[in-house]
């Protein structure tokens, strides 16, 4: 038999591999995310959109550097006019502007977001050794919980179906209604645990709140997950009840500014880490996790009197990626800020590294321009584990390597201002600017033509 790989059904040469957002030209601080505490805080500082899009690129190198298999998802374009035309705004691109920024400042900031740097809001995915059919299955997350993110699903489908456009290896869903009652932001709040990435999975769904029913939910700030939205989105990728499991995130959590499960928890391979406040209901929440998992589930518990919420939420531990090594080991990627802090930085020596689990080294990379807007390294990746036919099958230039890298640094130093404030985002000038940088892009990534103003 030949070396070559040809069948779909190669279970032990599956990768996880970690699409980074490329940060787009117009990453700014609009305050616009209400329960995002750093969000909050920050709205209206000048940010370095140059900055933060190498900040981004250096972490995707640096991964790949060390071996893990790193992919990219092309930004958004923005500022989105066809949103500001259809809310009534006329005229010249450079009128539309100037109308919005005079009339309604804050709409014209929310069509300016790059938040499409966040990927694991992107969509949900399922791999295929776990789908009944063996292809990998795919929903667009609706964000329907934030104006800004709402606009994202459209361009995200296209993105996604040209890289993964090969129907034999990969299924696309429609997004879920765009309603509160089947509110989704996707794989924040999606965990899958197997013993390995190519064995079969049991996947954790948690949410915020049940629309039909339920008793307990969050009071101050909004819970953008709900237990239909994530039942719909296993329903559509055809996983039975064996597979999955569906746990309430704790509403106190959701009220100290944990707005996504990402933020408390991170799951990687049987290894579940986690903070005491992170489910309603921890003790069923393992039960059932231990229930349905082929393979022992490894829990590091992270307690209260450890580490307050208000540290969770400051420091983003949680919100780390955690990267199986080929001796199974595992590799905590945490952003800056879990090291300037003496509590949360002694709680991963002593816990977590010194710990009796497979947790064995740290990272600390620097993501402070998305950490001010509540992004940390694990909301800037959507993971698809992928079996070496599907990694040869895709669809356009977003597997990482030495050249893609050196291009797409080149490709930001070319295009991206170093600052931009609130104000500057009225300048007809950065239009143009950023549709010269989105149609190089496309170019570079060979994707084709995926953005609204080149259709
Ligand atoms: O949806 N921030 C994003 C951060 C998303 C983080 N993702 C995960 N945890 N997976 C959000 O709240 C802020 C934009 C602004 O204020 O300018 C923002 O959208």
């Amino acid at each position: 038999m030949s070396g070559d790989v040809t069948s779909n059904d190669v279970s032990d040469d599956v990768l996880e591999v970690n699409f980074d957002g490329l940060v787009g030209p117009t990453h700014n601080y609009a305050g616009l995310a209400h329960g995002n505490v750093a969000s909050m805080r920050h709205g209206g500082l000048a940010s370095n959109p140059r900055e933060a899009a190498l900040q981004g690129l250096a972490k995707m190198k640096s991964l790949m550097d060390a071996g893990y298999a790193q992919g990219v998802l092309p930004p958004q374009q923005r500022p989105d006019l066809g949103a500001l035309r259809a809310l009534g705004f006329s005229g010249s691109n450079g009128e539309v502007l100037t109308k919005a920024a005079t009339e309604a400042p804050q709409i014209l900031r929310a069509v300016c977001s790059a938040s499409s740097m966040w990927t694991a809001n992107a969509a949900t995915v399922t791999p295929s050794v776990d789908a009944p059919d063996g292809r990998v299955h795919i929903t667009p997350a609706n964000l329907q919980s934030s104006f800004h993110r709402y606009l994202e699903p459209d361009t995200t489908g296209r993105v996604l179906q040209a890289i993964f456009r090969d129907e034999r290896h990969f299924a696309h869903h429609p997004v879920l209604p765009a309603t509160p009652a089947f509110s989704d932001e996707g794989a924040a709040n999606h965990t899958r645990l197997a013993a390995e990435h190519g064995d079969s999975g049991v996947h954790l769904y948690v949410y915020g709140r049940q629309a039909f029913g339920g008793e307990r939910a969050p009071r101050r700030y909004p819970a953008r997950q709900t237990r239909e939205a994530s039942q719909a989105v296993a329903r559509q990728h055809g996983l039975s009840e064996s597979q999955t499991v569906f746990a309430q995130q704790h509403p106190d959590a959701i009220d100290a500014g944990v707005f996504h499960n990402d933020v408390i928890a991170v799951g990687n391979g049987p290894v579940l880490l986690y903070h005491e406040m992170a489910f309603l209901d921890e003790q069923a929440t393992l039960d059932e996790l231990r229930r349905k998992m082929a393979t022992p589930l490894i829990p590091v518990r992270v307690p209260v009197e450890a580490i307050p919420l208000e540290d969770v939420v400051s420091t983003y531990l949680f919100n780390s990626q955690l990267l199986t090594n080929p001796d199974g080991s595992m590799t905590l990627v945490v952003p800056g800020e879990c090291q300037e802090h003496e509590r949360v930085w002694r709680v991963i020596q002593d816990l977590l590294l010194a710990g009796y689990n497979p947790i064995s080294d740290v990272v600390v990379k620097d993501v402070k321009q998305s950490m001010r807007n509540g992004g940390g390294p694990a909301c800037l990746r959507l993971r698809v584990a992928l079996n070496a036919t599907e990694r040869r099958s895709l669809g356009a230039r977003v597997l990482l390597d030495e050249a893609l890298h050196a291009d797409l640094t080149q490709w930001v130093e070319r295009h991206y201002r170093d600052r931009l404030t609130p104000e500057d985002l009225a300048d007809p000038q950065l239009v143009d600017e950023t549709l010269a940088a989105l149609d190089d892009l496309t170019r570079r990534l060979g994707i084709g033509n995926v953005y609204p103003f080149q259709r």
